[in-house]
């Protein structure tokens, strides 16, 4: 993530990943406060044993792009919300890409991040079934859960 203060909407994607019982790392990067950094971390992420990077940035965000252009791994890039555009700045910064590098661009927000996660279990999945096998199981209990009629109603 850009920052620490997207940790509270990244969260939801680290807790959607430890349900799922996939490692991963959590560091903040900055484009622009750390672009040194950045680049490292990009550029060493496969041989580090990455095989997915989400990227959560707001604002003027360039860190999912910026990822994207210096490693072939997928890059998935979660939209902050922010409080002056209310993250269409961050979407539109984030899904604009020029053809030939891409970002998988998820929805504003926690859904987003939530999303990402699970866009991240489903990629792993094609060459992990222990993956494959909790990632079904996940949806099937979250289908389960949906109740048929609202619980409210007379
Ligand atoms: C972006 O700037 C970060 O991803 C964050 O969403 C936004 C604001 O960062 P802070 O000023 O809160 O550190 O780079």
């Amino acid at each position: 993530m850009g920052s620490e203060s997207d940790w509270e909407t990244m969260r939801h994607a680290a807790a959607l990943l430890d349900e799922l019982e996939i490692g991963y790392e959590t560091l903040i990067i900055s484009a622009h406060r750390t672009p040194d950094r950045l680049v490292a971390f990009a550029k060493g992420a496969k041989s580090a044993g990455h095989k997915v990077i989400i990227a959560g940035a707001g604002g003027a965000a360039h860190l999912p792009g910026m990822t994207a252009a210096l490693t072939a791994l997928p890059v998935l890039g979660v939209p902050i919300e922010t409080k002056a555009l209310r993250g269409q700045d961050s979407l539109y910064s984030i899904v604009q890409m020029p053809a030939g590098i891409p970002v998988g661009t998820l929805a504003i927000g926690k859904s987003g991040a939530i999303n990402a996660a699970l866009l991240a279990a489903a990629i792993l999945a094609l060459a992990d079934p222990s993956i494959e096998g909790r990632l079904s199981a996940w949806r099937a209990a979250q289908t389960e859960a949906v109740a048929k009629r609202p619980a409210t109603e007379d």
